[in-house]
């Protein structure tokens, strides 16, 4: 594979995690677009980048950039995903792809369009243990599915003190915890069960009222005392699914939840077997079976389907986790963009889905009625 170089465009957390698996998957990252040039110049030294672009313009006339990996606030995603397709650059852009399904549906016929590599980052795929129960889901071991359930939950939000700029509909989208973390979980769920959502009934709640006013920074916690804000978006949600083959799903998904720091679990059960995954406890699979047996799926390179001993880079025992699903990510993005297809790589098309069910459940929360998932 030829160098590809590669600009990042954002300076929070998860700019500093594409950075690092840029590297790692063998890029050239030339340069990074900041929200302000004082902060872009911080973050380039910080991260030993060579460039600062003023804007994301003077990036996409640069010939040496060939991918453009976005990650800004989600209000940014749309403009921004489009300007680089348009450019001919490939694309790697944060979930959610954009806060309306009409600008999801907008980028992915763009992307498709093109020809160009757009993907976007449900890395939670890239757990080995996942591509397992994904394998023996698709073998036919578990049988018909009969129910699937989970949840994902975290706490970084639990102090009426934190805010981010998630928090705000105009710069994070109408929903926020469904559309930051339970998008997650439904695009696993339907990945690894091979079912897809048809219907939903929701239930959204803001159970945090008032927050510290937003410094717009990333993960910041503003100072005790200072002026509260108003919050609209929601800190839980609820989601009964029904599948097209009629299996029913449920999702719990919060923000709010002491101790949760980024808690995304699933349960498939099926006629003959079930199988469990915990992303705080991601190197093992759980296997249920009848007759008071059950069975425990181990990580690692010498065993097992033939995806989940692809992505198992280092012996059993020797942990792996969230950024390696972020950084094999990354390198299976690239090997798309030198003409391989790498399995599994969420794309444009996986975004708008994420985009579509989003939407969906907004609106259902809002009827409180069951709505149609097209
Ligand atoms: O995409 C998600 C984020 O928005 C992540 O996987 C975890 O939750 C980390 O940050 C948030």
């Amino acid at each position: 594979m030829s160098k590809l170089g590669v600009v990042i465009v954002g300076t929070g957390m998860i700019g500093a995690v594409h950075r690092r698996a840029a590297l790692l998957a063998g890029a050239t990252v030339r340069g990074v677009v900041g929200s302000s040039p004082e902060r872009a110049k911080e973050v380039a030294q910080a991260w030993n980048v060579p460039r600062v672009y003023r804007d994301v313009e003077e990036a996409l006339a640069d010939p040496d950039v060939h991918v453009v990996h976005v990650c800004t606030p989600n209000h940014l995603h749309r403009p921004l995903a489009q300007a680089a397709l348009e450019a001919g650059k490939h694309v790697v852009c944060e979930k959610p792809l954009a806060t309306t399904l009409d600008d999801a549906q907008a980028l992915a016929a763009l992307a498709a369009s093109t020809g160009l590599i757009a993907t976007v980052p449900f890395v939670y795929r890239y757990h080995p243990v996942v591509r397992e129960a994904r394998a023996r889901i698709a073998q036919g071991e578990l049988g018909p599915l009969r129910l699937i359930h989970g949840s994902y939950l975290q706490d970084w939000l639990l102090d009426p003190a934190s805010n981010n700029w998630r928090v705000d509909p105009a710069l994070g989208g109408t929903s926020r915890v469904f559309a930051d973390i339970g998008s997650h979980w439904c695009d696993l769920v339907e990945w690894v069960s091979g079912e897809r959502f048809v219907d939903v009934s929701a239930a959204f709640e803001t159970v945090i009222a008032e927050r510290a006013a937003a410094t717009g920074q990333s993960f910041a916690t503003p100072a005790a005392g200072g002026a509260m804000q108003a919050v609209s978006s929601e800190d839980v949600a609820a989601a009964l699914f029904k599948t097209g083959n009629g299996t029913l799903a449920s999702l719990t998904v919060s923000q709010v939840s002491a101790g949760r720091k980024n808690r995304l679990w699933f349960e498939i059960d099926g006629a003959h077997a079930s199988v469990a995954f915990d992303q705080e406890d991601c190197e093992r699979l759980w296997i249920g079976l009848p007759d008071q047996r059950e069975e425990t799926f181990v990580r690692g390179p010498a065993a097992g389907s033939a995806e989940q001993r692809r992505l198992s880079v280092f012996p059993a025992g020797h942990a792996q986790g969230y950024g390696n699903c972020f950084e094999a990510f990354v390198a299976d993005t690239y090997r798309a963009i030198d003409g391989e297809q790498p399995e599994g790589l969420p794309t444009f098309a996986d975004g708008l889905r994420s985009a579509m069910i989003v939407d969906r459940v907004i609106t259902s929360a809002r009827a409180r009625a069951w709505t149609a998932i097209g």
